[in-house]
């Protein structure tokens, strides 16, 4: 356990984790080479690696979550075109709109469920009121872990049903898989398996698996070779990039088994919260995330901050909490206790 007597515990998420040992060891010895031409050894074992691990036939490594998931939904869609979205997804809230402005794509909103799927039956209505003048439909997008649903680890016959009613519908499906390895070590199915019936799915390599930067867009050979002009045209096709993308062939290799020990962090740090009065839903805390309903989310995100305990705000009521390495079990204990000293009315 690292001394936790003076520093700041960051709970704000997993993107602050700090690349590990044998990381900082691969990315000083990694070979490289211009990856405009295919040329980067360290970036075609990670496509590859990636590739495998979400049973795709091919992968290309972007610079971000965003840029993998808009560039998905530029090579699903055609400007114009509808994708339905659930109303709590990233893409939607917090993508800087991209989806409109960039790809222009039209969005329908589905209600999420509080497991972060939605009811197929409305993504048939969705489309079958459309009509000669309304937008095409083309793409359904699902996320998981649903991050603004409290990271919840979505039922896997929920996105099956889903999948199989847009595939019905002649409509593809996107996964936005940022922590689908958390939901993988929560489910127990594997990455693979999740993301079957997905026609395509990002993951982030920066949150849990604790690499500096790198996301990866998956799919069948044809969808990546599309993907990546489109990476081309958004301005993510990077050069020697492998001096980062080697972090990601050891997190793939290192860091999934471990993420277990930040979803136990998460029911304890629920557990303490819960009986220091806070509101929150212990038993739904699938994955890394926690998430308390309060008066006032800001106020209290200042007031922890005061008392040595970082966190995010997710809306005026809604606090978060995110778990990851580098916190341990002594650093919840603590933070716990922090809570308590600093905040006098939790809810
Ligand atoms: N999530 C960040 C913030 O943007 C909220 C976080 O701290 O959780 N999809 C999902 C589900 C995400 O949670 C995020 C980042 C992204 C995509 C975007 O990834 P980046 O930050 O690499 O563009």
């Amino acid at each position: 356990m690292s001394d936790v007597s003076e520093a700041a515990i960051d709970l704000r998420s997993d993107t602050v984790t700090q690349p590990t040992p044998a990381m900082r060891d691969a990315i000083a010895t990694a070979e490289v080479g211009d990856d405009v031409y295919g040329e980067d050894p360290s970036i075609n074992a990670l496509e590859e690696a990636a590739a495998a691990k979400l049973g795709k036939e091919a992968a290309v490594y972007v610079p971000s979550g965003t840029m993998a998931n808009l560039i998905c939904l530029m090579t699903h869609c055609e400007p114009g075109d509808q994708v339905i979205l659930g109303d709590q997804a990233h893409i939607l809230r917090v993508e800087g709109g991209g989806f409109a402005r960039v790809a222009g794509l039209f969005p329908a909103i589905l209600p999420n469920d509080a497991d972060g799927s939605f009811d197929p039956a409305l993504v048939r209505k969705t489309v079958q009121a459309a009509h000669g003048a309304s937008p095409r439909t083309t793409l359904v997008a699902l996320e998981n872990t649903h991050n603004f649903c409290g990271g919840r680890a979505v039922p896997q016959e929920q996105i099956d049903a889903i999948a199989a009613t847009a595939h019905d519908l002649g409509i593809r499906t996107h996964m936005d898989g940022a922590r689908i390895f958390n939901a993988e070590v929560a489910s127990g199915v594997p990455a693979a398996e999740i993301a079957k019936s997905m026609d395509s799915v990002t993951f982030c390599l920066s949150k849990g698996l604790s690499c500096p930067v790198g996301s990866l867009v998956c799919g069948d050979a044809d969808f990546i070779e599309r993907a990546r002009r489109n990476r081309k045209f958004v301005g993510g096709s990077m050069r020697q990039a492998g001096v980062v993308a080697v972090a990601g062939v050891v997190a793939l290799e290192t860091m999934i088994d471990r993420l277990a020990d930040d979803h136990a962090n998460a029911k304890r740090l629920a557990r303490g919260l819960a009986e220091l009065g806070w509101v929150v839903q212990v038993g739904t805390v699938d994955t890394n995330i926690v998430v308390a309903e309060v008066a006032d989310a800001r106020g209290l995100a200042a007031e922890l901050a005061e008392g040595g305990v970082l966190i995010t705000v997710l809306s005026d009521t809604v606090a978060r909490f995110v778990t990851h390495y580098g916190i341990e079990q002594g650093e919840i204990d603590e933070a716990l206790s922090r809570v308590e000293a600093t905040v006098k009315v939790p809810a």
